[in-house]
């Protein structure tokens, strides 16, 4: 990978979020994909009725959007798809992979859409064209003559939709596996893994009609003005209401202060904004479970003195009654714990705690929401459990203008999950693929993301197979990744884009060019919609309108049923006849899942409709048919705590995120206007205090070196000191130019996921000379 000197300057950012500095972007990003006159009309059917669903983020679409409900980072979404640069079989031939590995993944993602399906020859260390039958026969000759099916894993990036992942899931389970590593494991894997223990489903239980309703917002670790525009709108009408909204972040994040809306035309002309977060609160990195401990905490206090003072209590001691288990343990433990404790694990001054605890006790219909803030760390799972014991406290999980809501990131992220891409299937859903299908499904749990990597290394796996996603670069560790992806007998990828996960390659690779979402998918001459679900369990039908980017594309949904037929052969199931008509794909849902009862009829309405959440009516799918309440200890032997007893305070905690610009490991440019950096992805946020007890200067070079016990050195090298408001013994930079330094077993506990967002590291001063 190339590092070439950055030139770019640092300048606080002063606007309102969106408004006129987001319009202006999305004229440059049109430009700068070179968006074809007829593909502009796209951005106006993006989130409509009869359109396609915006493949940016998983935020769901208001029912009656206006045509201007689409936003600057969907924009770069769809204008990247739609595109008129092409990666052509000619592009190929004049690029060794050697040479095209020193580009850049901005640069590499600027070479626009792949046309053709491309084989490895390492002859020449070049791709070269191959017939689409080939390619199928080729990856059908690999899988047959494997040892056991568990030497192939199937990875899925959630832009997959529905029909797509559902034959996906069908075919590899029909082929003999588990092996599911998705994007998933890698981002809500601790929601989805911690919601069953406490509401009974992985979902959240509100929708978007709760957001007219709610009167208290609490988000925490979330970066919306960037990673899910369209919910500032919801934020913005919350607020205008009166709505008391609080962000929960290490980072002062300047999207959630202020706000104009480029969907109001009144509100652009005038310049007039509105102020979303009214209190910002910034817990160290990994804070939040201590400080969401401390709240449940502070919430016994408060109700202790209004109960003393004869006053009503402040718990929904009928909710926890009627609906809950555990509640007497879990404040048992909460009594017991220390405040030392969590103040100390928090970072938040018991002022602040105290205030926050107010403000929830003060909300009738009170949502908390969250990301990647929560979700990428060790203690990751237990802390939304902890939120989730806190919203019980209060009766606030399955009522108008109430509730959970993790915010997804990929569009059909969830839907993929819901449609069986799981690693750890149930048995109940395995009973019903073999009675829909009649065959012995694999019963054994598969491979995660991270076991993928690990039993590749191992040699346990050997052939790689990606439905969509950059896996070389979202994997942590990328060092070792790169090692294992090498050591493949055969690697695949499905991609609308060249990225770098094409060019780390098995001994033998294919690239599959597929169809974009905005694109029209014609089979048998008939357009073909998908299904997806967004965050709030909101099914529906997408169609895309542009032209195909090449003739020679596939649908993914064709790609897997063609896979299949030359794997498998048709015996059981007729896969060409099912890749060729998604309705049927449908129908075969609907009766696997129940509660996709009459699914081509429902989705045929405008805006689709609810997938049922037991959790949000208070069905309670538990052990004990009851939410229940966990106690959880706060962790004071995690990593860090151990990398600090070795360093002292010179040990600092990273966390890798996102920048405006870029869509996860795309790069669509080098600025980050609301942090106020440009033109440059190679910084690293540090607290002032920090810089002058570790001696270093903003505008320093360094090196981030990861603190971890395997005698790995895991390096990340010249980044340039920034001087930021976040709390010390905090750092943040961007990811993936940070993926290296995550060791790959540094992961969730109970979720496997990467701890992205808590990685020790040192910093040294950068050897090379300052350019
Ligand atoms: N434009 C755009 N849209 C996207 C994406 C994209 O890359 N670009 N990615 C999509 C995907 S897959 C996802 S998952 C979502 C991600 O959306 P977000 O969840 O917003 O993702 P991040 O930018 O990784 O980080 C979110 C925030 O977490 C904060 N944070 C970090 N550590 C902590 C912590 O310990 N505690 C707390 N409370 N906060 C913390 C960071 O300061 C940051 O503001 O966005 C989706 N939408
Ligand atoms: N350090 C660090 N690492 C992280 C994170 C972090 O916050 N910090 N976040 C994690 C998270 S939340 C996630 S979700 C993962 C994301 O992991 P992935 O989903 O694997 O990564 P993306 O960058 O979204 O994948 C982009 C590629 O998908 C392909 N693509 C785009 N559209 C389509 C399509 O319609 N079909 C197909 N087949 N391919 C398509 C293009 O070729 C593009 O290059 O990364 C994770 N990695
Ligand atoms: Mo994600």
């Amino acid at each position: 990978m190339n590092k070439k000197p950055e030139t770019g300057h640092i300048e606080p950012y002063t606007h309102p979020a969106a408004g006129w500095g987001a319009l202006k972007q999305v004229a440059i990003n049109l430009v700068r994909e070179r968006v074809a006159g007829g593909n502009y009309k796209t951005l106006l059917k993006q989130n409509q009725p009869d359109g396609f669903d915006c493949p940016g983020c998983a935020w769901p679409d208001r029912e009656h959007a206006s045509t201007f409900e689409f936003c600057e980072n969907g924009v770069k979404a769809v204008a990247a798809e739609a595109t008129s640069k092409r990666v052509t079989p000619a592009f190929f031939a004049a690029h060794t992979v050697t040479e095209l590995l020193e580009q850049s993944d901005y640069e590499l993602e600027q070479h626009g859409r792949l046309t053709d399906p491309m084989v490895y020859d390492a002859a020449s260390d070049k791709y070269q064209a191959i017939e689409w039958d080939q390619a199928f026969a080729l990856m059908a000759r690999h899988l047959q003559a494997l040892p056991s099916p568990d030497a192939a894993t199937f990875y899925t990036s959630g832009r997959t939709g529905n029909e797509a992942a559902f034959l996906f899931q069908l075919f590899v389970r029909m082929y003999g596996t588990n092996n599911f590593p998705d994007c998933s494991n890698m981002c809500h894997e601790p929601t989805s893994r911690g919601l069953p223990g406490t509401v009974g489903i992985g979902k959240g239980t509100v929708t978007l009609e709760d957001f007219e309703h709610a009167d208290t917002l609490l988000i925490f670790g979330q970066n919306p003005a960037t990673n899910h525009p369209r919910m500032m709108g919801e934020l913005r009408d919350c607020a205008r209401r009166g709505a008391t909204i609080v962000s929960i972040n290490p980072l002062r994040e300047r999207g959630l202060e202020r706000f104009t809306s480029p969907a109001h035309a009144l509100e652009m002309l005038t310049g007039s904004t509105t102020h979303i977060a009214s209190l910002f609160i910034q817990p160290k990195l990994a804070g939040d479970f201590a400080l969401i401990k401390a709240m449940a905490k502070r919430l016994v206090e408060r109700d202790d003195e209004a109960l003393a003072a004869g006053q009503a209590g402040l718990l929904d001691r009928e909710f926890i009654e009627r609906h809950t288990s555990g509640y007497p343990a879990f404040e048992a433990d909460l009594r017991a714990e220390s405040w030392d404790v969590l103040l100390q694990e928090s970072g938040v001054p018991r002022e602040q705690i105290e205030q926050l605890t107010d403000i929830y006790i003060k909300g009738r219909n009170v949502i908390s929401t969250w990301g990647m803030g929560l979700t990428q760390h060790k203690g990751a799972l237990k802390t939304i459990q902890m939120l989730s014991n806190l919203m019980m406290m209060r009766g606030q999980i399955g009522r108008k203008g109430a509730g959970l809501c993790p915010v997804r990131g990929h569009s059909n992220v969830q839907g993929d999950r819901t449609m069986g891409i799981e690693e750890k299937p149930t048995k109940a859903f395995l009973d019903r693929l073999q009675k829909v299908f009649n065959f012995e499904p694999p019963r054994e749990h598969g491979l995660d993301t991270v076991d993928s990597i690990q039993a590749m290394l191992d040699g346990r796996v050997k052939v790689f197979i990606g439905m969509g996603g950059n896996f070389a670069m979202a994997t942590p560790d990328t060092a070792l990744t790169f090692e294992a992806l090498r050591q493949c007998a055969l690697t695949v990828h499905v991609a609308t884009k060249l990225n770098r996960s094409h060019l780390v390659l098995g001994k033998e690779a294919l690239i599959l060019p597929t169809l974009g979402r905005t694109e029209i998918d014609l089979q048998n001459g008939v357009p073909q919609g998908v299904t997806v679900e967004d965050s709030m369990s909101m099914v529906h039908l997408s169609f895309g309108m542009n032209k195909p980017a090449s003739d020679k594309l596939l649908s993914e949904t064709a790609i897997v049923a063609k896979l299949a037929h030359a794997t498998l052969g048709s015996g059981k199931v007729d896969w060409l006849a099912l890749g060729a008509d998604y309705a049927a794909i449908r129908e075969l849902i609907e009766k696997v899942f129940d509660d996709f009862h009459d699914f081509n009829a429902r989705v045929a309405h405008p805006g689709g409709f609810h997938l049922r959440v037991a959790s949000r009516e208070r069905e309670w799918r538990t052990a004990s048919g009851r939410a229940q309440f966990v106690p959880h200890a706060v962790d004071l032997d995690t990593p860090i705590h151990r990398a600090r007893a070795l360093h002292g305070e010179r040990l600092m905690v990273l966390m890798t995120a996102r920048s405006h610009d870029q869509y996860n490991t795309t790069i669509y440019g080098l600025d980050d206007r609301y942090r106020g950096v440009f033109g440059l992805r190679r910084v690293v946020f540090i607290n002032q205090d920090d810089l002058a007890m570790l001696g270093l200067r903003n505008g320093e070079y360094v090196d981030l070196v990861s603190v971890w016990d395997d005698n790995v050195t895991r390096r990340a090298e010249r980044f340039l000191l920034v001087e930021y408001d976040i709390p010390r013994g905090c750092l943040g930079a961007y990811f993936p130019e940070t993926n290296g330094l995550v060791p790959l077993h540094s992961t969730a506990d109970g979720a496997g996921t990467p701890t992205s967002k808590s990685i020790p590291v040192l910093l040294e001063r950068s050897a090379q000379a300052d350019t």
